[in-house]
């Protein structure tokens, strides 16, 4: 029923890019500034692997043998066939990818920005940037407002120390270090919009870093030094009476807000943009608002509703700002990162994916969100500061036919978009531990499960791993619909199957779900190496090869289930949109008592909802749990 759309759909039938320009983000870090610690530790990680060809094919038909008709498969396997043959365009394609590993610290990486980012045209806004919801902040008027935006800021300023010193701890997955250039992609940067391609710039990497942030309130920018002549970083005392003049000199949301525009589809966007900056006051107040080192959303009110629907309206309110009456204008959608502080105690944030995955992201806001605890300290007498200074724009009748379209499509996009935010309270990773399984493959296999009950069939279904563990390296993907998880919710709700082969069929689902995740993150499953073998074809101009354009890979490519493990040690809710028009977008953060789930889904799609899916993954959870303590151990086979 649904065109292939989507955005990961896109990507993998993405027209070819061709000659692949450099591209500021997978340099790697080589500023004045940035020297020895950084370095040496990059220096020290493995490349990505190019896999085996002949292993990634003989994957893809098992991982196509749960989603695809048995039709489809033998003429995927007979594609394959001819794919593969000795001296055939596989074993050429593999060969100029390995060429190609040879010649680039990461094989992958720049090409995988272009397409999966930078050449995506759907707007960023629910399509591809995150939101982020942080536990509710005990204030609830504007000085409350205030004076948490002035902390948050502090506690964000406090974080870029450490990057700027290159003292941020370096992580470990699995034992292994990983890659940390993301950290040093998020702040002073910004997504440009183009008419067919995007680009993203970085200014901490200038020999003049920016010392400013900018602040919208009313839908007005403001930008605001935080830095003192002396090199200090503001307090949080004068972060506060900043943030009270600027406030006070924007009372009223009167002005054309500006910030809608880019909520629009890339391509308008990138026209608009052109129009926009021609004028000399507009290039300056955007170039001030990419510049940068982040953004301070200080939110108006949200649209009233019952309790239990508080946590959904705080991811929205993350996700897209609620629409064009709420706070969608109060918003740069392309800065990377947006903090984003309502007046009733609701906090979060927003960020433009390109540059970096949520991990580093998520480190970032732990660590503020501690900062911010510390109690006040005692305020000391204060200098005079400069006032913020007022961006201004001028809106010519064309631009303001265009900020008008914006609201309107922004509109229906709101209106589209279902968001369920579930607590599950009743365990965590607790459970799974104790029954001797990764908790993150026994969400997975629950995920299945629900889906399977609401759909009587398994879907194409993506988990994020991280491949930092190699230089430069952002993610693969994890199919969660497997042979095995398949053979388990077949079996699960089949009253002729006993206990204990149920649990059978379930540790081997989740066994065979961390075996995939194990794969996965050390740079052996399947999708970006034949991601790549696609970009190496359009890269020696050869025609795309058959196995790229059957109906097993778009179906392959439509991930009905998008999802993402993303955890955090403060207890957050990350939320991100679907990627098909008739698929789920689901993101959880297992917490060792409870996890919480943000699921999305859109409204236009009769076929899905988004409370229904995580209303089945709590009863797929719970049923999971009173299966396996219903068969005791030595009953197992
Ligand atoms: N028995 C008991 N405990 C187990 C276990 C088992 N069989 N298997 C795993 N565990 C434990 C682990 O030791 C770990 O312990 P900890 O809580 O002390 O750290 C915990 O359970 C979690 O492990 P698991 O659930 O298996 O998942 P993981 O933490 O390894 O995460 C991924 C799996 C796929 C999420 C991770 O590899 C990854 O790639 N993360 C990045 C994803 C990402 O980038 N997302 C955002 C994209 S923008
Ligand atoms: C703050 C949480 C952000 C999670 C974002 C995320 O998981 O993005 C995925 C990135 C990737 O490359 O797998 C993409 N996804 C949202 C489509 C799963």
């Amino acid at each position: 029923m649904w065109g292939i759309c989507s955005r990961m759909v896109k990507v993998g039938m993405a027209k070819p890019c061709g000659v692949v320009k450099p591209c500021y983000l997978v340099k790697p870090v080589s500023s004045s500034r940035i020297t020895g610690r950084y370095l040496s530790h990059q220096k020290g990680l493995p490349s990505l692997p190019v896999p085996p060809l002949q292993q990634t094919c003989e994957r893809y038909i098992t991982a196509l043998e749960p989603i695809v008709e048995v039709d489809e498969l033998t003429h995927t396997k007979e594609l394959l066939d001819d794919f593969q043959k000795p001296g055939g365009v596989g074993e050429r394609l593999q060969r100029g990818l390995e060429r190609r590993a040879c010649n680039t610290e990461n094989w992958l990486s720049e090409w995988w920005v272009q397409v999966a980012y930078l050449d995506y045209r759907l707007p960023v806004v629910v399509h591809s940037s995150p939101g982020l919801v942080l536990p509710c902040m005990h204030f609830s008027d504007k000085q409350g407002q205030i004076r948490f935006a002035a902390k948050l800021i502090a506690g964000v300023l406090d974080f870029k120390t450490m990057i700027d010193n290159e003292t941020i701890p370096v992580e470990y997955l699995g034992g292994k270090p990983l890659c940390m250039n993301q950290y040093y992609e998020v702040l002073s940067s910004c997504r440009i919009p183009g008419v067919k391609r995007d680009a993203v710039v970085n200014h901490a990497k200038s020999s003049r870093p920016p010392q400013h942030i900018t602040v919208v309130h009313n839908f007005q920018f403001f930008m605001l030094d935080v830095y003192n002549s002396d090199g200090t970083p503001l307090t949080a005392d004068q972060l506060c009476v900043q943030l009270d003049r600027i406030c006070s000199s924007s009372l009223q949301a009167n002005t054309e807000p500006v910030g809608i525009l880019t909520t629009q589809h890339r391509d308008a966007w990138g026209k608009t943009y052109i129009n926009l900056i021609k004028d000399r006051t507009n290039k300056e107040s955007v170039s001030a608002i990419q510049r940068s080192i982040f953004t301070v959303c200080l939110d108006g009110p949200m649209p009233q509703v019952p309790t239990n629907a508080h946590r959904s309206r705080a991811a929205v309110q993350m996700l897209h700002g609620g629409g064009s009456l709420w706070n969608s204008g109060n918003r740069w959608f392309d800065k990377t990162l947006q903090f984003i502080v309502g007046e009733d105690g609701t906090c979060g944030a927003n960020y433009e994916h390109a540059p970096a995955e949520g991990p580093p992201i998520v480190a970032l806001i732990d660590h503020v969100v501690e900062y911010t605890r510390k109690p006040d300290t005692v305020p000391t007498a204060m200098a005079p500061l400069p006032m913020p200074k007022k961006l201004h724009f001028n809106i010519t009748p064309e631009l303001k036919k265009d900020i008008e379209e914006a609201k309107k499509g922004m509109n229906v996009l709101a209106e589209d978009l279902d968001m369920r935010v579930i607590v599950f309270e009743h365990f965590g990773k607790n459970v799974p531990k104790a029954h001797k399984m990764s908790p993150d493959a026994f969400i997975q296999v629950a995920l299945q499960l629900a889906y399977y009950r609401m759909y009587q069939q398994c879907c194409a279904t993506y988990e994020s791993a991280s491949l930092r563990m190699f230089r430069l390296g952002r993610t693969d993907t994890i199919r969660s619909a497997s042979g095995a998880a398949a053979a388990f919710v077949k079996a699960f709700d089949d009253p002729n199957k006993q206990n204990t082969e149920k649990v059978d069929l379930m540790e081997k689902a989740v066994k065979a779900h961390k075996a995939y995740t194990n794969l996965a993150i050390s740079g052996q499953a399947i999708d970006r190496h034949l991601l790549g073998l696609k970009m190496q074809a359009a890269e020696e101009k050869i025609s795309i090869p058959k196995v790229f354009k059957d109906t097993s890979f778009a179906k392959a490519l439509h991930y009905r289930l998008s999802t993402s493990q993303v955890p955090s040690k403060t207890d957050c809710v990350m939320c991100f949109g679907p990627v098909v028009p008739d698929g789920y977008g689901v993101c959880y953060n297992p917490m060792n008592q409870h996890i919480n789930f943000a699921v999305s889904s859109f409204n236009t799609c009769k076929e899905t909802n988004a409370a229904d899916l995580a209303h089945a993954v709590e009863n797929a959870l719970l049923d999971m749990r009173t299966l396996l303590e219903q068969t005791p151990p030595r009953a197992k086979l």
